[in-house]
């Protein structure tokens, strides 16, 4: 299933403001590349940000492998994603029940709640997940797990179809899904990690496909990129190549 509606006519379809929010950055940088910045330190954290800010729709964040994590790392991120107009998704999985999620959202050293425009969390669990997301997070959107990019998920057809109907019941919390391509209908997004122009993929089982497959072919939305920029000599040059090429597969999606 492959979605021909252009961001412009899906946008008006998506329920939860930071989808909108997000589709309008998307269609006023003409881009849907997001960088997975999964280094340690904050001053590396924060100079990708910086680099790669202009290029992004997304900046996705691990504040968990962040060595010196203070309020002060998320407060100078927040001024970032201001500058350069991108959105900020902590890749958190939360997994567990609910009043769990609650906390781990809101608490600890990390406070994702107060810097985080978009979280995801697995199904797994059921829907109070999902409850305590759309409660403790509403200036917060959130991705469902529907697939993972790696080698021997056990995300099979049943689960993916889960996730699914689990988001039609939060749809003004929910506008999308992490999955390897559009595996539902227009007025969800859908984000495709394990992207990368040259590699296949890594010794721990990740796997790699390159952005004309995910998106042109396989339907997704937003491509994330990680090591394919961060470990790039030039990261500014590599981000703009992974820029056009995710949009230039979009635009081929459309003119199919
Ligand atoms: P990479 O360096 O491009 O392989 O980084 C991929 C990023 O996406 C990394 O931050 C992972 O945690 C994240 N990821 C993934 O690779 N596959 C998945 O299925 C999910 C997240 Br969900």
């Amino acid at each position: 299933k492959v979605h021909q509606l252009s961001f412009e006519q899906r946008l008006p379809l998506i329920r939860n403001k930071v989808g909108r929010r997000l589709l309008e950055i998307v269609l006023k940088k003409q881009s849907n590349l997001i960088v997975a910045a999964d280094v340690t330190t904050s001053q590396e954290l924060l100079s990708i940000a910086d680099e790669v800010g202009p290029q992004i729709c997304v900046l996705k964040t691990h504040a968990d492998i962040i060595q010196d994590w203070t309020d002060s790392v998320s407060e100078q991120l927040v001024h970032l994603a201001k500058l350069h107009h991108f959105l900020i998704f902590e890749d958190r999985k939360f997994a567990d029940i609910g009043n769990t999620v609650e906390l781990q959202l809101t608490g600890g050293i990390f406070h994702i709640a107060h810097w985080a425009d978009i979280v995801n969390a697995h199904i797994i669990a059921g829907p109070g997940t999902i409850e305590a997301l759309s409660r403790s997070a509403e200036h917060c959107g959130v991705l469902l797990l529907a697939q993972m990019s790696s080698k021997g998920s056990l995300t099979i057809p049943e689960y993916t179809q889960k996730a699914l109907e689990m988001a039609k019941q939060y749809e003004d919390a929910v506008f999308g899904f992490i999955s390897l391509g559009c595996i539902g209908e227009p007025n969800f997004l859908y984000f495709t990690p394990g992207v990368h122009l040259q590699e296949r993929g890594d010794s721990l089982g990740q796997q790699y496909t390159d952005p004309e497959t995910v998106i042109a072919v396989q339907g997704s939305d937003m491509a994330i990129v990680g090591r394919g920029i961060i470990q790039s000599s030039d990261r500014r040059k590599a981000a703009s190549t992974y820029r056009k090429a995710c949009w230039d597969a979009y635009l081929q999606r459309l003119g199919d």
